[in-house]
């Protein structure tokens, strides 16, 4: 069989989304400033995307209505259409899939593919990319960015960098040097304390990041410098995970009213975090990624996984993660649903080494898990949970659901920094 020689996994990510889908439908819009957001009487008030003609503008995701509509005043308005969305977004998502099963959905127009056994039927990743593009555009009308590289930090990096129809080929090798001269805010993993830090030092791009000697980073940044240098090495050996093989813990919880109160949503999060946790422990499995999502009034839905730096169990672990996730995506935004999965799951055989550390902590979470167990859910529940009634979440379970299958997934980079 034909082997690829050079790299295999692929970044696809739409150009505009909403706003081109939009512009496609309604020829009146084509060429024009067009900006997505709200949606009648319960509008959340911000941008979801804009047109990159109405970008050029400096109109923004996530922006007030009302700041676009002042940077932009022939700016057309249009509101949201979730379900339209979801509808093209599956459309996208099986064109990807006649090229490898090895297709690792990571948001609502993006993907990642794994195309290393693809070679014998398509030919190189790079060809690969041009015939994606092409059966997108020809099929649904809408233009794709695509990046390709050696690993998934690289193929995401290099789709954004020709927004938009973008097609971006690092070649094997060359990936330090692709990133090199690009500003640090491209790599994930980079916030603004993170920022800071790396201020002091004078670092400006990434190549900056990555000729830092390896102690500082540790020092200052501790785990997560260390990482943060080797994807500005440019390594990175995260998996295409495989929808077919996802397995995963889920847990998530519809609010009867569509809620922006953090305080709700971070209670929510801590009874789903406790359900997912023992979950694990019943099941004898760590997860080394945790996820969440939210979805919004519109029905829009968002994941963002982190992988942690050692497997876990632990509620705390989980609930702190999904909390750190989730505080970016629920930032104006009226959610209806939110979730969190544990993904990326590993057995207590490989994990003998992690199980003496955390010995004490378990003893105590195990003694709890009993007694829950005897007396139904609500007999231990941690006092942060008891200020509401936000204990439903336990009896909540929606994980063999079909959608509950998105999450789960390792999510690298995403719509907002992930600075861990
Ligand atoms: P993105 O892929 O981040 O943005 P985009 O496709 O509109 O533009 P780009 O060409 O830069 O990729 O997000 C995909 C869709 O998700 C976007 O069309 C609308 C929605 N979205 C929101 O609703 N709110 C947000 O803050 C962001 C970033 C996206
Ligand atoms: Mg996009």
């Amino acid at each position: 069989m034909r082997r690829m020689t050079g790299p295999t996994i692929l970044h696809v990510d739409l150009d505009a989304f909403f706003a081109a889908v939009e512009q496609r439908d309604r020829a009146e819009l084509r060429g024009k400033p067009v900006i997505v957001g709200g949606g009648g009487p319960n509008d959340r008030g911000v941008v979801s995307t804009a047109s990159y003609e109405a970008r050029v503008f400096g109109v923004r995701s996530a922006m007030p209505l009302r700041t676009a509509g002042r940077l932009c005043p022939h700016g057309i308005f249009v509101p949201v259409d979730g379900a339209k969305y979801a509808r093209v977004s599956r459309q996208v998502m099986a064109i990807l899939r006649r090229f490898t099963p090895r297709v690792e959905q990571v948001s609502i127009d993006e993907a990642f593919l794994d195309v290393a056994g693809s070679a014998a039927l398509f030919g190189s990743a790079e060809s690969i990319a041009a015939a994606i593009k092409s059966a997108i555009r020809d099929e649904l009308e809408l233009t794709a960015s695509v990046g390709v590289g050696g690993s998934k930090l690289v193929a995401k990096v290099a789709s954004d960098l020709h927004k938009p129809d973008g097609l971006v080929v690092v070649p094997v090798g060359e990936e330090a040097s692709f990133l090199a001269p690009l500003p640090i805010s491209r790599l994930w993993g980079v916030g603004p304390q993170t920022r800071k830090v790396l201020g002091e030092y004078g670092v400006a791009t990434i190549g900056d990041l990555a000729s830092l000697p390896e102690d500082l980073l540790q020092r200052r940044l501790g785990k997560h410098g260390r990482e943060l240098l080797s994807r500005a090495r440019g390594i990175d050996a995260s998996p295409v995970g495989d929808d077919a093989e996802a397995k995963s813990v889920s847990h998530e919880h519809t609010f009867d009213v569509d809620t922006g109160d953090w305080e709700i949503l971070e209670r929510t999060l801590l009874g789903l975090a406790e359900g997912v946790a023992e979950r694990l422990r019943k099941g004898g499995v760590k997860a080394g990624t945790i996820g969440v999502k939210v979805r919004d009034q519109d029905f829009v839905t968002l994941t963002r996984q982190r992988t942690l730096p050692e497997p876990t169990d632990l509620p705390e672990t989980i609930w702190q993660t999904a909390v750190d996730l989730a505080r970016r995506e629920v930032r104006g935004v009226l959610v209806r649903l939110i979730g969190i999965a544990a993904s990326n799951l590993s057995d207590r055989e490989q994990l003998g080494l992690f199980a003496e550390a955390e010995g004490r902590k378990r003893k105590a979470i195990e003694a709890a898990d009993a007694i829950r167990g005897r007396f139904g859910p609500r007999a231990i529940t941690r006092a942060r949970l008891l200020e509401t009634d936000v204990a439903a979440p336990f009896e909540r379970d929606f994980s063999h659901a079909p959608e509950a299958k998105r999450v789960g997934k390792q999510r690298p980079g995403g719509h907002a920094e992930d600075d861990s």
